[in-house]
């Protein structure tokens, strides 16, 4: 089970590196990293087990957040509305994103990432849609249309494996500029 002394933290190279396309079949040491990513999001979420952890929550995870170069991300995402509801529960091997929407979105509080300690405030411009060619664990390629939040966290994981943290996206000298249109998510 996945601690919060395993995450890996900025400054640790593994996040700035492109990760690994996963092959197939799937290995099980790459079966067991997505059920224990996975693992680590439910956990998260859990109002006993969080705490009882001291895991910061998640509804996302990325391999090489735990210190793993392979292209996989688990995400859980709940239903904003209805919190017992969930949007998105899958873990994305391979993701690319094929087409995006040209509208921008941004969640209205910034965003947070289990490898980065500090709150870094700003707007982190992301597609309002995303259309993301992945691979299933049988290794067959699919695609998902994505729209608001859980495209927002799908585009957050996406970067990991790229090298990419939130931060590199916002506004350096005006945190809060985003384009006119821009739809914030509160
Ligand atoms: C990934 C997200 C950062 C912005 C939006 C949000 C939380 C993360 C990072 C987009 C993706 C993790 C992965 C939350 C959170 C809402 C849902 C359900 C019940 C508490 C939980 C709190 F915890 N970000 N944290 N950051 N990352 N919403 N929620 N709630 O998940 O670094 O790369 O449990
Ligand atoms: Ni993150």
């Amino acid at each position: 089970m996945y601690l919060m002394k395993d995450i890996t933290r900025d400054g640790n190279p593994v996040l700035r590196k492109v990760a690994q396309k996963v092959t197939f079949p799937l290995s099980e040491k790459n079966k067991k990293l997505a059920d224990d990513m996975m693992e680590y999001l439910v956990n998260s979420q859990d109002p006993e087990l969080g705490p009882k952890y001291g895991l910061r929550a998640g509804v996302g995870l990325a391999a090489p957040q735990v210190d793993e170069s392979v292209a996989m991300a688990s995400v859980l995402v709940p239903n904003l509305e209805d919190p017992d509801k969930i949007d998105l529960q899958m873990t994305l091997i391979n993701p690319v994103i094929i087409s995006e929407s040209v509208q921008i979105t941004a969640l209205g509080e910034g965003e947070g990432c289990l490898s980065v300690d500090k709150d870094i405030p700003g707007y982190v411009p992301r597609y309002n849609k995303i259309t993301v060619r992945y691979d299933d664990f049988e290794g067959n390629s699919q695609t998902i249309r994505l729209k608001g939040y859980p495209a927002i966290v799908c585009q957050h994981e996406i970067d990991h494996l790229n090298g990419h943290l939130f931060y590199d996206k916002i506004n350096k000298k005006e945190p809060l500029k985003i384009s006119d249109d821009a739809i914030i998510i509160e």
